[in-house]
């Protein structure tokens, strides 16, 4: 049977898609979670991190997926709490998490740091004891520290997703959630999700089975989520998204045309395989003062490249140029041979860097907020 593709619109989207089980449950621990860091006057990011799956039946057998491990986000989130953010970090189920990250690797697992040390004679009880290998030691108090101290704050609070329809549902809830913060609420948008999906209805109920021979499957498109996130559901957050390429030439048409479109702070555009050393933040220019009694044309700027598809070809009638003057690109890398483990040689995380200057524009961004009501 051939189904034509459908676009969904957010609103259409969320019409016709049923909400994950735990929805509910979930929104409500996150507005505890909010209410409490408002009270205590902390900032908020909220970080999605990992890849999104794509069932192809509603009794899931066979699932899309991509390569996303959540390193990055999971890493930034440590940064953002060292950097006294409260953190909400909404992950795909069981990939990588701030601080169990550093031994979940198989080339660093924990069970290799421990060993058993048979039962003493004074010992009371004749039951072995484990410790930690002398030279794990330092680095392992280190993350242990600073996990144990986040707990006793209060200060991380983790959800999970698998789906691509899970992730919308959640980033939906929790955004709104997070309107009550203002401009002290951060999204930091770095899970790699997925642009096409297999509508419910469109879904096999049982396995798809082999005996026809080669599969056909025609998926729609994600609705662009970006939009209604800036204008509608979270209108005074402070919104960083990523764009991956592979294509080099790529990645800076795209995050100009995904600020064009979108109308939010900052987006940060990594290559595939220098994601771990190199990133390019691209932000628009603020635009001069406007002289008594002018009106803003920000908006309908915004509204005229609505329609247009992201592209990143010269096809453009030269929009591209035209487009080049409005933003500013601020590329942050680091030495690629330090992000190797070397024995003696601290490991340095890119992320590092990145956390760094989103506190730092967030900071700026709430001042000039406060500077501009308090006139
Ligand atoms: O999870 P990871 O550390 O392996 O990769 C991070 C990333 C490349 C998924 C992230 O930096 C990113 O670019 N996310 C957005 C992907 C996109 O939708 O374009």
């Amino acid at each position: 049977m051939h189904t034509e593709p459908t676009t969904f619109s957010a609103e259409q989207y969320f019409a016709t898609q049923p909400p994950p089980p735990t929805l509910q449950h979930d929104v409500e621990k996150v507005r505890e979670f909010l209410q409490r860091q408002k009270s205590e006057g902390r900032a908020v990011v909220l970080v999605t991190s990992g890849g999104t799956t794509v069932p192809l039946e509603l009794n899931v057998v066979r699932f899309l997926d991509n390569f996303s491990a959540g390193t990055r986000g999971a890493t930034s989130a440590e940064y953002f709490l060292k950097a006294g953010y409260a953190v909400i970090f909404m992950h795909r189920q069981f990939s990588l998490q701030p601080f169990s990250r550093h031994y979940s690797h198989s080339t660093n697992p924990f069970l290799d740091f421990l060993d058993i040390e048979p039962p003493q004679p004074e010992d009371a009880e004749p039951t072995p004891r484990i410790s930690v290998t002398p030279n794990k030691r330092e680095d392992l108090l280190q993350v242990l520290t600073a996990y144990k101290t986040v707990h006793a704050q209060g200060t991380l609070h983790t959800l999970t997703f698998v789906t691509v329809n899970d992730y919308l549902w959640l980033l939906r809830a929790v955004s709104q959630e997070m309107a009550v913060l203002s401009r002290k609420a951060m999204f930091y948008l770095a899970a790699a999700v997925s642009d096409f999906f297999l509508p419910r209805q469109k879904m096999s109920e049982h396995k798809i089975q082999s005996g026809k021979g080669s599969l056909h499957i025609e998926m729609d498109q994600v609705p662009k989520i970006l939009k209604p996130l800036v204008s509608e559901w979270t209108p005074g957050g402070y919104i960083v998204s990523f764009k991956l390429e592979t294509d080099p030439q790529l990645l800076i048409p795209k995050a100009r045309q995904a600020l064009e479109r979108y109308g939010h702070q900052v987006v940060i555009g990594n290559d595939l395989h220098r994601r771990k050393y190199e990133v390019v933040f691209v932000s628009k220019k603020p635009l001069p003062a406007l002289p008594p009694g002018a009106v803003d044309g920000v908006n309908s700027r915004t509204e005229e490249s609505e329609g247009q598809q992201e592209s990143g070809n010269s096809a453009d009638g030269g929009k591209q140029e035209e487009l080049a003057d409005s933003f500013t690109e601020t590329w942050l890398r680091i030495d690629a041979s330090e992000t190797v483990a070397t024995p003696g040689f601290p490991v340095k995380e890119i992320e590092e860097d990145i956390v760094a200057e989103l506190v730092k524009r967030h900071g700026d961004w709430i001042g000039d907020s406060q500077s501009t009501t308090s006139q």
